[in-house]
């Protein structure tokens, strides 16, 4: 079918908030016509959203063009990301992973965990059943979350992020740290929102859907901590200093960025993750 109107995600986002909300389908359809929206329109979001909650596949998204990520053209050792020269380790494109060497100084390293450790809880992960967080058996590690810009360091590292990445800086959600003791793992997932899952449209309202991750190693552990990509067996090794960057253009398993933290076996390791968004997250 050709539309004469184009569906953004934000109408999309909007329409499944008022529904989340209450708020009737006919209802609906009267205020996107009072607000210039074609019927058309309002039948395919509308479509879309009941093929969902059926659990039918609907209709795929487009995969998003512009994506955060260095330029990569001439295949470049290096990245100049302001402050500090950044090491291109291995790049792999489905999906795309990036590794870099020398992201992080132990300095910075140092002081984010010495922040940190005063303020670690048992981690919560965004629970997209209710919008809210609750505490999530997948996860065994202790985080917390530093506002962006929140101190010096965390400062310099969002902006030399934001021009490794190409990403505005406001774009990005404010800096979660992870501790792993002995045992603890992230269990396979994927750091997108599930379009499916009813809280989700609360969740977008601020900033829209993630579209990219970096991790950070902070500590390394004496053995195991890895990162796994298990739908290609690629495992990054918690290298402290190195980060992981992975971006996925569509809320789709098939980006095949399912990835986990492989069980810490012994010692401790740290991490320090920055999920970047579609828009400014407020
Ligand atoms: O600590 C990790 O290796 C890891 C693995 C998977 C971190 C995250 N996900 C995350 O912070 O989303
Ligand atoms: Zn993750």
């Amino acid at each position: 079918m050709s539309l004469s109107q184009e569906i953004s995600p934000e109408l999309r986002e909007w329409v499944a908030a008022q529904l989340a909300a209450g708020h009737s389908v006919p209802n609906l359809r009267a205020s996107m016509r009072a607000a210039g929206w074609h019927d058309n329109v309002a039948d395919v979001v509308l479509g879309e959203i009941e093929a969902r909650a059926a659990g039918i596949a609907a209709v795929a998204e487009p995969p998003r063009k512009n994506m955060p990520g260095p330029d990569l053209s001439g295949s470049p050792l290096y990245i100049d990301a302001g402050d500090r020269r950044v090491q291109v380790l291995q790049t792999m494109r489905h999906p795309r992973v990036i590794v870099f060497g020398d992201l992080v100084s132990d300095d910075e390293c140092e002081a984010l965990i010495a922040a940190a450790r005063l303020r670690l809880a048992r981690s919560l992960t965004v629970e997209t059943q209710t919008g809210g967080e609750a505490l999530n058996v997948d996860r065994t590690s202790d985080g917390m979350f530093f506002e962006r810009g929140e101190n010096a360091v965390v400062a310099r590292l969002e902006q030399r992020i934001a021009a490794l990445l190409q990403w505005p800086l406001e774009f990005g959600e404010g800096l979660q740290i992870l501790r792993y003791s002995p045992g603890a793992q992230y269990r396979p997932h994927f750091d997108y929102f599930d379009p499916g899952e009813p809280g989700t449209p609360t969740i977008l309202r601020r900033g829209g859907q993630r579209v990219a991750t970096l991790v950070m190693y902070l500590q390394e552990p004496e053995q195991g901590g890895g990162t796994t990509f298990p739908d290609v067996g690629l495992e990054v090794a918690p290298k402290r200093g190195t980060g992981v960057f992975f971006s996925y253009d569509r809320p789709e398993p098939a980006t095949r960025t399912l990835h986990g933290g492989a069980p810490v076996l012994a010692g401790e390791k740290w991490v320090a993750t920055k999920w970047l968004r579609e828009r400014e997250f407020i």
